[in-house]
């Protein structure tokens, strides 16, 4: 077996941050004893430390320096091509019975699981250093903020978990030496990177996550949508709070009024760039500021929702970012970045398709290979990512760090639909919009392995990431709207509908302003409206299209209904409900019911 991660002996004073809370001390020692590492390496978040893990990254190729001129201070890491995105096939959620994990996660008995993953993790570390990552996900002085431990041998993995999350002494005084606070375990181990030894799992009830087999961020920056989404969503419906997949905006009127919108579009749907948005010139003196871009948790208080961002960094996708489409991204990732499966260029300059200019006349693909603008493949992977610090984005809100979090006044539903789904509408009220969210879906993207373009249901965004039993992530969302006093307003929206020439209808990007801007003046009580079986839908004149070249019949197109499509539609959502085999709460049914009613089937 190659040895992909050698040991490294870092010198004093670097590496040794041993934390006090015994619990901790023991579970390290129960993994180092399981997977024999040469070393251990504890993390402490300083600069010393993460100069001295790119030198040895470099040394040993897992990153590529670039020209400090071009993009100061960042490198550029290839994950192996067999380990390019999520890999859902792999990822299982381990509750004691297979009801708790529910219809839609793959189960596995949590007994026999461990046995299996011990098994491979035996030995694992030999001739490699182990490395213990104290985080905390969320603000410092946040009352929804966790705890978590991340050992890993993966250098690039200590890498970006100091970018995606506030990491080392800052989590360590936060856990304090309670040996019962409660805090996340989570193993994770590159084996040799095989796709037939590559596990992604949970286990909610101990708090528990074991990533083995491979590299790539999704399945093995745990923090994020293990941590915070799996095992978060898990946590949220025990302790009455919710963590969703959703981006977090704030927008503030010419007049200083100022409103926060949290979007749950799925994986690879526009949230990196909803979040960033910058409204087009007709909008003067509006400013859309970021608080997330992929992650909200969300708590009561005073009958309305707050929601907090629990990362520090954002772990985007590259491709089609430009200074065309997210100007606030380009300045992201202009300096203190790491690229992950990028082109490299011959000046060490990083390159993509969908990037500004002309491509490069030679440059080496993501994959380590020749690439000319002539080459069939592509230069750049279509899910290649960016990691980079929140700090770095130009547009970031001011109340980032805020511990009670941001209100919420909307909350948007979206995806992926070619058809059938209008540019936006709103939700009759809270449980309709549960509706709305259950029953929306998108076609699938490179984002995770597997066929790209086939429209699948994916409930809120958190089809792949919900950590329970389906029906019961309904019901907590019912549960959650009946205690809400002061609930956000609720919207779907589509940015992706397709004309009969294959081409998207909506130009996008910075021009969603005029739909968010609808949606601000629904929650202010302006904003016309028309009543329809699917909810309330605004007439062209109600958005304000001035200065936008748009043709007159894509904006009807964009707004209509075609009564075949949604037949169709309303029996896809019957069809996913009983697929859930009787899971699906009352409400819900009924909404279904009601919104068949509306279009007399
Ligand atoms: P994850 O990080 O996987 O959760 O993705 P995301 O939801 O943050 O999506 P992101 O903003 O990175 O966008 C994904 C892809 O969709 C990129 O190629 C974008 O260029 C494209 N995209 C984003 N917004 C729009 C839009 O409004 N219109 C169109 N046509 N494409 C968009
Ligand atoms: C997603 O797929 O929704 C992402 C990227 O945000 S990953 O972290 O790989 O899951
Ligand atoms: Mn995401």
């Amino acid at each position: 077996m190659k040895n992909l991660a050698p040991a490294i002996f870092p010198p004093k004073g670097i590496g040794d941050a041993t934390p006090s809370n015994k619990a901790v001390l023991d579970w390290v020692n129960e993994i180092a004893t399981l997977t024999q590492p040469d070393n251990i390496f504890w993390c402490d978040g300083s600069e010393r430390e993460k100069e001295f893990l790119i030198g040895e990254s470099l040394r040993q190729n897992v990153l590529i320096e670039l020209n400090e001129k071009k993009v100061p201070r960042s490198y550029l890491h290839r994950s192996n091509p067999n380990d390019v995105a999520r890999v859902e096939q792999f990822t299982f959620v381990c509750t004691p019975t297979k009801e708790e994990a529910g219809p839609t996660n793959n189960w596995t008995e949590p007994g026999e699981t461990y046995a299996k993953l011990r098994e491979l993790l035996s030995g694992a570390m030999r001739g490699r250093t182990m490395f213990v990552i104290p985080y905390m996900m969320g603000p410092a002085d946040s009352p929804l903020s966790k705890i978590g431990f991340e050992i890993t041998d993966s250098k690039y993995v200590v890498l970006s978990l100091r970018i995606m999350t506030r990491m080392g002494e800052i989590a360590l005084k936060r856990l304090g030496n309670d040996p019962s606070a409660e805090w996340n375990r989570g193993v994770h181990s590159l084996l040799d990177v095989n796709p037939e030894r590559r596990f992604i799992c949970h286990f909610p009830q101990d708090n528990t996550i074991i990533s083995v087999g491979s590299g790539y961020g999704g399945n093995v920056l745990l923090s994020k949508k293990c941590l915070a989404l799996r095992i978060g969503s898990y946590l949220a419906r025990k302790q009455n709070w919710m963590a969703e997949h959703m981006l977090i905006l704030g927008v503030e009127s010419p007049e200083g009024r100022k409103h926060y919108v949290a979007a749950a579009f799925p994986s690879a749907c526009g949230k990196t760039n909803f979040a960033m948005l910058i409204p087009p010139a007709h909008f003067q003196g509006w400013k859309v500021t970021t608080v997330g871009d992929d992650i909200a948790w969300m708590e009561i208080r005073d009958g309305r929702l707050y929601a907090v961002n629990p990362e520090n960094g954002y772990f985007g996708v590259v491709p089609g970012t430009s200074y065309k489409s997210n100007p606030n991204a380009m300045g992201s990732i202009a300096h203190d970045t790491i690229y992950t499966n990028v082109a490299f260029t011959d000046d060490g300059d990083v390159w993509w398709e969908g990037k500004d200019g002309e491509p490069p006349a030679h440059a080496i693909d993501w994959r380590g290979n020749e690439w000319t603008p002539q080459s069939s493949e592509k230069a750049a992977h279509p899910n290649s990512r960016f990691t980079t610090p929140m700090r770095n984005n130009p547009a970031l809100d001011p109340d980032v760090e805020k511990g009670e979090g941001v209100p919420i006044s909307a909350i948007i539903f979206g995806g992926r639909r070619s058809d059938t789904v209008p540019l936006v509408y709103q939700a009759f009220d809270w449980d309709h919009g549960v509706y709305l969210g259950a029953t929306m879906a998108s076609e699938t993207t490179a984002a995770a392995t597997g066929a790209v373009g086939r429209v699948r249901r994916d409930p809120m965004a958190m089809l792949p990431f919900c950590g329970y039993n389906i029906g019961a992530y309904f019901q907590h969302w019912l549960d959650i709207g009946k205690q809400l006093t002061n609930p956000p307003l609720i919207f779907n929206v589509n940015w992706f509908r397709k004309g009969a020439d294959g081409k998207f209808l909506w130009p996008g990007f910075g021009e969603n302003m005029r739909v968010l801007k609808w949606i601000i003046d629904r929650c202010e009580g302006n904003g016309g409206a028309l009543k329809s079986p699917i909810g309330w839908l605004p007439s062209p004149h109600d958005l304000d299209l001035a200065e936008l070249n748009i043709d007159h019949n894509a904006v009807d197109e964009l707004l209509g209904l075609d009564h075949e499509e949604w037949q169709k539609e309303i029996a896809a959502h019957k069809e996913f409900f009983d697929s859930l085999g009787g899971v699906v709460p009352e409400e819900l049914q009924k909404q279904r019911e009601q919104l068949a009613a509306g279009f007399d089937l």
